[in-house]
């Protein structure tokens, strides 16, 4: 049987293909039988060009349908797919085509002048612009290409898909997604969450990270199901169109904005089935008002790029908010000391997980991939949880220094690296403090040079801004003349949290 993953979409098409698969905010329909000719054409494409199973295909494309049919594509043709943020800057980018090496980049027209000038730099060949109204020199490459195409036959174990995530060190990792990873994922989410026959998803989330890409996408091509595509969250829209879905996936940040906004009703949500949050902690609140504004429980679950998703509150039975529910099916976890022993039930521990869903390594960083890895094969999280009587695994903290900004994970090092580049700074610590919009945000320390006394936040800012992506930008930078260290010299983070807890309120 072939394992491609494409092969298991085009098994699960309505009977009549044309049905609508994607509708776009100005109305275009995408049927599954276009979705079917795209993905062949783009896949004759990528072969007409000499690519091979194996090969990679780096995108950096807004958001539309052009852009999960050049995802599904990549599928069909066995190519291993990897999505960009559509705000990563030169220097970003630079570092992850040079450790992936694709032999072919897709972007739209805005970007296509910085990604030639680094794929001159290491000699990618094949540079195409894709944009979201479907023009693009690779709608053009591509036109007259066959409309018929078979899935490449592959073993659950090849890659489908790496996708970036930074770490400790600063220094961003490949995840490398499997065929087989992502199959069991999206067949068990289709199942805990009871996709039916005429739900509707709302979509709203980018197609360049796991929630918005796999999670979402996959659940609903399994279901045979249509997507209502909006380029990007905006609030009011998502209030215009609720009406006609039945389910909905989001951020935290999606849920906050919503009930900011009075005509966020009972009324809106009359036909939908599910909310899901993820990608971050969903407060108590949220949870509370809007069970109370539209009578639906948020569904909460959890989950990473390296393993999809590994737990879900029930669909039946008490979704309990402040946990992200119980392991879903197929998925072991074991609770662990820093010593690597188990933990005794309740108490606090590092999750580790196994399962169908979680990947073997990292890009080319075999020593990064044993390191992350139990001797048993239970892969670490960084996650802190505690399990109460009933198996609800509820999250307490990260024993890795990371800030999740709006459901963007940002890397402190990362942000401190580029801080410390910034001519006029000497040193800087970058922490989360809470934010009413994104639950986290993005603040620095910092100590100037004496020569530099008059540098400004504002000039930092800018400075950063041209550096990394913008949900990586301190909201905030807060001059000191030192940091407070311990009596090892690391800086003490905690500290500088609880004195700038209320910088951004
Ligand atoms: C945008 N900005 C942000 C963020 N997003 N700042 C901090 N945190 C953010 N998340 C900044 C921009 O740089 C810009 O700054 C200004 O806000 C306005 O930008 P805009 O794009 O207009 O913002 P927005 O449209 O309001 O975006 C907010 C958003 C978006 C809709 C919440 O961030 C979003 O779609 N988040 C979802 C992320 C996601 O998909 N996460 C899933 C990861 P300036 O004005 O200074 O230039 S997958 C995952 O985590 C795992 C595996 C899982 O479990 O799901
Ligand atoms: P990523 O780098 O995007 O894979 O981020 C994964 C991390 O996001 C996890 O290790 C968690 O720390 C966090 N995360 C994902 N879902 C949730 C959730 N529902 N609640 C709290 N944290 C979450």
């Amino acid at each position: 049987m072939n394992a491609n993953l494409f092969s298991l979409f085009l098994k699960r098409f309505p009977t009549d293909s044309n049905q609508a698969c994607i509708e776009t905010e100005n109305g275009q329909i995408f049927s599954y039988a276009d979705l079917d000719r795209y993905t062949a054409r783009y896949a004759n494409g990528i072969k007409a060009l000499g690519l091979q199973t194996g090969d990679r295909l780096a995108a950096q494309v807004d958001k539309s349908p052009y852009a999960l049919f050049i995802y599904l594509a990549s599928l069909r043709a066995g190519l291993i797919y990897l999505p960009l943020n559509t705000a990563y800057r030169q220097a970003e980018i630079e570092y992850f085509l040079k450790d992936a090496a694709p032999k072919l980049v897709l972007c739209s027209n805005h970007m296509v002048a910085s990604l030639r000038a680094i794929a001159d730099t290491q000699d990618i060949r094949h540079v195409f612009t894709l944009n979201a109204d479907g023009s693009g020199t690779w709608p053009r490459q591509v036109d007259k290409a066959a409309t018929e195409f078979d899935p490449v036959a592959l073993a659950p174990d090849d890659p489908a898909a790496i996708l970036y995530t930074s770490g400790t060190t600063g220094r961003p990792k490949g995840a490398v997604l499997s065929h087989g990873n992502l199959a069991a994922n999206a067949l068990t989410l289709h199942q805990a969450w009871g996709w039916r026959a005429g739900d509707v998803l709302l979509h709203t989330l980018p197609l360049f990270h796991v929630h918005g890409l796999f999670v979402a996408c996959h659940c609903a091509l399994l279901n045979a199901s249509k997507m209502l595509f909006l380029a990007k969250f905006e609030a009011a829209k998502v209030i215009e169109l609720l009406p006609r879905a039945t389910v909905f996936m989001g951020v935290p940040t999606f849920y906050t904005r919503l009930l900011a906004r009075p005509d966020f009703t009972r009324a809106t949500c009359r036909h939908m089935r599910l909310f899901v949050s993820g990608s971050a902690p969903l407060l108590l609140q949220t949870f509370n008002d809007l069970k109370e504004r539209t009578g639906h429980a948020i569904l909460e679950r959890y989950g990473m790029t390296e393993t999809n998703m590994n737990t879900s509150n029930p669909l039946d039975g008490p979704r309990v908010p402040g946990t992200v529910g119980k392991p879903l099916p197929g998925v072991s976890i074991r609770t662990v000391d820093a010593a690597g022993q188990d933990v005794a039930a309740g108490d606090v521990g590092q999750l580790l997980v196994r399962g169908p869903n979680v990947f073997k390594g990292y890009w080319r960083m075999p020593e990064r991939s044993a390191e992350d890895f139990t001797p048993d094969g239970y892969f670490k999280t960084g996650d802190l949880v505690r399990i109460d009587q009933n198996g609800y695994i509820a999250i307490v903290g990260r024993d890795k220094d990371l800030i999740i900004s709006g459901g963007y994970n940002v890397y402190p090092k990362e942000v401190e690296s580029v801080l410390d580049r910034v001519n006029g700074i000497v040193e800087s610590a970058v922490i989360g403090v809470p934010h009413a919009d994104f639950g986290e945000a993005v603040v620095a320390v910092a100590v100037r040079a004496h020569e530099h006394a008059d540098l400004s936040e504002t000039e930092v800012i800018q400075s950063v801004k041209k550096a990394i992506a913008g949900y990586k930008v301190p909201k905030r930078v807060v001059f000191v003349d030192e940091l407070p260290r311990n009596a090892m010299g690391k800086v003490q983070k905690n500290i500088l949290r609880d004195r700038y807890s209320d910088a951004l309120s």
